[in-house]
């Protein structure tokens, strides 16, 4: 699309209506809201049907020792046969579980049947190693089935596990071990990303030379790259060797819907990372009732796929627990987007005909990034919904993938959520919402939640705040791990009653809202509050300006003056005017006080692994502090870059 038209797109400020035959057979209709207002626990006690309990609940929530909640406790069940188990026995156990798709092109198909045996085996192959009920595993594995596989055999014996992204290094392996006192590890020698071996296992090794680490017995490496791998003899067992030669057959024990399913930790902004914990019964509701109806998700003919790590909180909602609850066929691709070309994932769409896609506005910015021509290359006529999570999608982000991607056909759901909610919370629904590009809109059915200001009194519409919910939901976290102190203090002391979940939003004239990102990231300028999404928005909104990322810095005038760093389009040249002509861009749309002091083009953008944008440490740069801690970066280099950018630094060539 031309940047004139989609500039008009725009423009028209356009609404997008859920598209005829979608609404017509979706799995939710406007209804759901109603039934959920009138009797919001009745409402959740209907969505635990959708599971397979050995004893069904008698009740929905057990809320008399706020904030923590007991969701259908007096239910039992056991999470992994009702994600792989009872769609075998309900006949389907040819249906396809996982179109796996390597990143060096090795492709493997995973039904249901297939599952339940691997599934069964590594089960017993973790009781063959002495894990037992309640025992910790960390999972620290790249992108293949066998990953999946693991953290069900967890959940099928009541092993609550632990998931470190394999991009992290050995000394956060090794804090997450220690904090959740893990008895085995499970990895793999390495995976595949860009082109090469990337190894995995040297970090474990290295992880359990720390103290505190000394209760892992068994360390469970799965061969994915055939690379030489250091061996402790007595510690360390194949994959291969040990759950191949298990019985497939193993009996699922249910167990209490409060018991422990996962830890995934959350870097807070400061001091050591949460463990989040969610539990069974509850989490699994929310995830698979989600899943059904944010996606709208047709288990028979649809092809789904999220793009996310299963490492992260997405990954566990909606790869692992969603949709295999749901009985879906997914695609689990290994490796980065760009290998060996940057059609990678339009091409996998094409392959599979994928028909619902789950991504985040990072990934859709690195595409406009690349160009148009790219997916315009491909089939993507099988797609139905686009989703985006992560981070407030900025409208031209949200635009370009409904033209360029979903053919302008298909509806676009901006899911909000956090690890701590376990499942999505704001959301459009594809049959049902009326879109507005840029805003994750309205709670779904069964969800409240609203926006207030310092005192904690809802604003009206029009005005901005802090997001709260208002009623526990059945995903929401129980506690952080081993700190109920500090589970009180993050996220119930702020407003009373409330849950505050650390984002800034408001409503619109309509009442739906819009997210406007971390509070830490408002910027105080001359006395007035700016969210940095705004003027990044505002700054991607110009023809030239792929990405950007907003700070504030201290400022002596001022108290803080914005500083932007802009990623320019393709051709874009980087000269005196074009900076000047941004400036007089933010200060049109946003008003004079929003125009940024600074303007610095760069090439890249600090962003931690699951995508987000780093502004501490941009902060760090735009104050000329040193920089902290930068182990959470995916490319630790981008910082030399861009401090070299800066006007008075000595080049990285001198
Ligand atoms: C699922 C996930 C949570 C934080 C959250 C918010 C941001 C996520 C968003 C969004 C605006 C959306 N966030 N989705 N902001 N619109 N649709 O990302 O979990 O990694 O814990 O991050 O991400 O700031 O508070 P997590």
């Amino acid at each position: 699309m031309s940047n004139e038209s989609l500039a008009n797109l725009l423009k028209e400020e356009r609404r997008f209506a859920p598209p005829a035959e979608l609404a017509a057979n979706a799995n939710v209709t406007a209804e759901a809201y109603e039934r959920a207002k009138a009797d919001r626990l009745g409402f959740w006690a209907e969505q635990a049907r959708r599971l397979s309990w050995e004893t069904e609940p008698t009740e929905a929530l057990d809320w008399s020792n706020p904030p923590f909640a007991k969701w259908f406790k007096d239910g039992r069940l056991n999470v992994a046969y009702n994600c792989v188990d009872r769609h075998v026995e309900a006949g389907l156990g040819d249906r396809v579980a996982i179109h796996f798709e390597g990143e060096p092109g090795d492709t493997r198909a995973i039904t249901y049947a297939d599952l339940r045996r691997e599934v069964s085996k590594a089960a017993n192959a973790l009781i063959e190693l002495g894990v037992q009920t309640g025992d910790r595993v960390a999972i620290y594995m790249p992108m293949i089935p066998e990953t999946v596989v693991a953290m069900l055999a967890c959940a099928r014996i009541g092993a609550p596990h632990s998931l470190v992204f394999g991009g992290f290094s050995s000394d956060a392996l090794a804090t997450r071990i220690q904090d959740a006192d893990a008895r085995v590890v499970i990895t793999a020698d390495g995976g595949y990303r860009r082109g090469k071996p990337s190894a995995l296992k040297p970090a474990v090794d290295e992880a359990l030379t720390q103290p505190g680490t000394e209760k892992v017995r068994n360390v469970l490496v799965v061969r994915r790259t055939g690379e030489e791998t250091a061996w402790t003899e007595g510690r360390d067992v194949w994959w291969h060797e040990l759950v191949d030669r298990q019985s497939e057959e193993h009996t699922p024990q249910a167990f209490e819907a409060e018991h422990p399913l996962f830890i995934l930790y959350t870097s807070g902004t400061t001091g050591k990372p949460k463990g989040i914990l969610h539990t069974s019964g509850g989490y699994l509701t929310q995830a698979a009732y989600t899943h059904h109806a944010v996606f709208d998700l047709k288990p028979e003919t649809d092809v789904y796929w999220c793009t996310a790590d299963v490492g992260w909180v997405t990954g566990h909602s909606y790869i692992v627990y969603g949709p295999l609850a749901n009985g879906a066929t997914q695609v689990i691709y290994e490796g980065t987007p760009d290998t060996p070309h940057k059609g990678r994932w339009w091409e996998i769409v094409e392959k599979y005909k994928v028909t619902i896609l789950y991504t985040a506005p990072t990934a859709i910015r690195t595409c406009m990034k690349w160009g148009d021509d790219i997916p315009a290359k491909f089939d993507l006529s099988s797609l139905r919904v686009l989703g985006s999570v992560g981070e407030p999608i900025n409208p031209e982000a949200w635009v370009w993938y409904r033209h360029n991607i979903g053919g302008d056909r298909t509806p676009v759901v901006d899911t909000w959520w956090q690890t701590e909610t376990g499942a999505i919370m704001i959301s459009p629904l594809p049959g049902v919402t009326e879109a507005k590009p840029g805003s994750a809109q309205v709670p779904l059915p069964g969800i409240s939640a609203t926006v207030v200001d310092d005192e904690a009194n809802e604003v009206p519409n029009g005005s901005g705040g802090y997001l709260v919910l208002t009623e526990p939901w059945p995903s929401m976290l129980r506690t952080i791990w081993g700190d109920d102190q500090r589970y009180l203090d993050t996220y119930w002391s702020r407003f009373q009653n409330r849950y505050f979940a650390g984002d800034g939003a408001k409503k619109d004239e309509d009442g739906d809202i819009w997210l406007l990102g971390r509070v830490d990231d408002v910027m105080l300028v001359s006395g007035h509050n700016i969210s940095t999404t705004e003027v990044e928005s505002a700054l991607v909104s110009h023809p030239k300006v792929a990405e950007a990322a907003v700070v504030g810095a201290t400022d002596p005038q001022t108290t803080q003056a914005i500083c932007a760093f802009v990623i320019l389009r393709g051709s874009a040249a980087e000269d005196e005017g074009l900076v000047e002509e941004l400036r007089a861009h933010v200060a049109k749309h946003l008003g004079p006080i929003a125009k940024p002091k600074r303007i610095l083009p760069v090439d890249e953008l600090p962003k931690t692994r699951s995508g987000k944008i780093m502004r501490r440490l941009l902060r760090d740069v735009a104050e000329n502090r040193d920089l902290g801690d930068v182990t959470t970066l995916t490319d630790s280099t981008v910082m030399t870059l861009i401090q070299s950018k800066l006007p008075g630094a000595a080049s990285s060539e001198d």
